[in-house]
């Protein structure tokens, strides 16, 4: 989608510090993090929200993990432990509308989030 910032930064068209990608997946340093270790993984195709999640993206979702959990290793938080959201829309506090999975560690999580 044109006006979409993840788009972008899928198409190369604004700079993403990029930590790992596939056919399918780009996974990215957040711009804004909340813990040492602050990721976003997307999909490299438009998807608004999980709401517009198809039966035929099942892979693609799991796709979404697999990279996650990949990065994690790389990153030196698998063994520590990480946590893994997806906002959806404004009560989940979505405020980029392409799909993302956020990966965050290095520091203690709390519960419930805010
Ligand atoms: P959410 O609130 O769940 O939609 O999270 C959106 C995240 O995207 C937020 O943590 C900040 C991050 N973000 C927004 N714009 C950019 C950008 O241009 N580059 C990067 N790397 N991250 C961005």
């Amino acid at each position: 989608m044109s006006d979409c910032i993840f788009c972008k930064i899928v198409s190369g068209d604004i700079p993403g510090d990029i930590v790992y990608q596939d056919e399918a997946v780009l996974a990215f340093r957040d711009l804004s993090p909340q813990a040492p270790v602050h990721f976003l993984v997307i999909p490299k195709k438009h998807i608004s929200t999980i709401n517009d999640f198809k039966s035929e993206d099942a892979s693609l979702v799991g796709k979404l993990f697999l990279a996650a959990k990949i990065v994690a290793k790389q990153e030196n938080i698998d063994e520590s432990g990480y946590r893994c959201v997806m906002n959806c829309n404004d009560d989940g506090g979505q405020t980029v509308h392409h799909v993302h999975l956020h990966v965050m560690g290095k520091r203690q999580m709390t519960w419930p989030p805010g």
